[in-house]
């Protein structure tokens, strides 16, 4: 049984082929500074929206021709359409997937039931790793589709929902330990507020501290070694997400003692919802070592919601593995946190979209390594810091000096010299010198 009948293994072709199930850019043995395509990249498909996105949107419901999907809740069902999804990575070539709990396996009636039915899916999911070498790029729990959720998980105002929200991130991260799962992840869900008069927001956050502590204790627990990630969004589904964006979730972080054992997991589509750039999270995040994985999607200008588009736009790319390459990604991955248009129904959309974001980041990986090796950007970034690199510079950056020297200073010598050209349509030409280049 294969549920592609009509596709292959996608290959590399190189950027002239015509082929739209081949790769013209993503050579996965290719060397990059001196790791392969593969390794520097860590594709990943998230099976939420790519096994379990209907296409509803607020306005109709689900589109998605998904022959091999019954469309029931049974556990059969849920077996099955694990099995179909292996078949999806193997033949996209994508060394990683990622999941919710609720994505790969149904709820039951029980949390115990849950669990179980969770077990059953697990195993497939485990056989299918081994049979087909994919390997889980990280694992999270789904604590926003159910009801319980609707004040939040971990900040809820009801105990009993707090509890079972522990509950169930506790077999959530079992289940991520037991497929060797590289990372695990927070994404807020409902962590969040809709209106301030109803809400005790100090209460709420101490909570959530309170909560990654358990996290961290039961990893310890049960020698779960991979690295926990929060994913900042700004808002959505509520007004105001309490990991709004990589600084918020830093300053969490840091007034809750956390910070050896959290990173973030940094997605474009939340960074533009946040007024940011993804490449100012990315190196927000990277310059405070907390730089862990990345959620790569695009936003539509002109729309203001996690549309989570794939990400094609070279542009968005090339910024976004500059930043990667400077600091280092493993172990978190390229995760195509996206989904296919509703219109766009029949499964072979699933491998143009996903081949289209794989090429899209292996042409960018190329364009910030050639720009990198002629440190075409470095240098002027150097050259406009260089006063820096003065004897006063030095004696700023080490603290030895203060506004009382620097006043002295400055009352002898006047006034300030003369500034140096910022040089960003410089910059910006540079950067199309390269894409046209590689
Ligand atoms: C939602 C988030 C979600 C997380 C995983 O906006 O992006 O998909 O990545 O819970
Ligand atoms: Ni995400
Ligand atoms: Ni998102």
């Amino acid at each position: 049984m294969t549920a592609f009948p009509t596709v292959e293994k996608v290959q590399y072709e190189g950027p002239d082929s015509d082929n739209p199930l081949a790769f013209r850019w993503y050579n996965p043995e290719e060397i990059v500074e001196g790791k392969t395509m593969k390794e520097h990249l860590r594709f990943t498909v998230c099976y939420w929206h790519t096994f379990r996105g209907s296409g509803a949107d607020p306005f109709g419901m689900g589109t998605m021709q998904r022959p091999w999907d019954d469309g029931t809740d049974s556990v059969e069902n849920a077996c099955n359409r694990a099995r179909v999804a292996f078949e999806f990575f193997e033949k996209l070539d994508a060394p990683f997937y990622a999941f919710h709990d609720r994505d790969v396996a149904p709820e039951g009636s029980s949390l115990s039931h849950t669990n179980e039915i969770f077990d059953s899916v697990a195993a497939v999911l485990k056989e299918e790793q081994e049979r087909s070498g994919v390997k889980l790029l990280w694992g999270t729990a789904n604590m926003f589709t159910h009801p319980r959720f609707m004040h939040g998980a971990a900040t809820t105002c009801n105990v009993d929902v707090y509890t079972y929200a522990a509950a169930q991130v506790k077999k959530a991260m079992e289940v991520t330990h037991m497929l060797g799962g590289e990372n695990y992840v927070f994404w807020g869900g409902r962590e969040g507020y809709m209106n301030l008069y109803n809400t005790d927001m100090k209460r709420e956050l101490d909570h959530l501290g309170q909560f990654f502590h358990m996290a961290v204790d039961y990893a310890k627990e049960i020698g779960f070694k991979g690295q926990f990630l929060i994913e900042p969004k700004p808002k959505e589904p509520t007004k105001h997400q309490y990991d709004s964006d990589a600084a918020a979730c830093i300053n969490f972080l840091r007034a809750y003692n956390l910070m050896d054992h959290f990173k973030l997991n940094i997605e474009t589509n939340h960074a533009t919802l946040a007024g940011h750039t993804m490449m100012h999270e990315l190196d927000y995040a990277g310059m405070q070592g907390a730089l862990g994985s990345i959620d790569a999607n695009t936003g539509d200008m002109l729309l203001g919601w996690d549309t989570d588009q794939f990400p094609t736009d070279y542009y968005l790319t090339t910024q976004t593995m500059l930043c990667l390459l400077k600091y280092g990604l493993a172990p978190g991955g390229v995760n195509f946190d996206a989904k296919v248009r509703r219109e766009s129904f029949e499964p072979i959309d699933l491998f143009h979209a996903h081949i289209g974001g794989m090429d899209a980041f292996a042409k960018g990986l190329k364009v910030a390594a050639a720009i990198r090796a002629d440190n075409a950007l470095g240098q002027i970034v150097e050259e406009r810091y260089s006063s820096w690199n003065s004897e006063l510079g030095k004696k700023i950056e080490s603290g030895s000096v203060g506004f009382k020297e620097l006043e002295a200073l400055m009352l002898e010598k006047g006034d300030a010299q003369v500034q140096r050209s910022g040089r960003q349509e410089l910059c910006e030409n540079i950067v199309n010198r390269y894409l046209d280049k590689v």
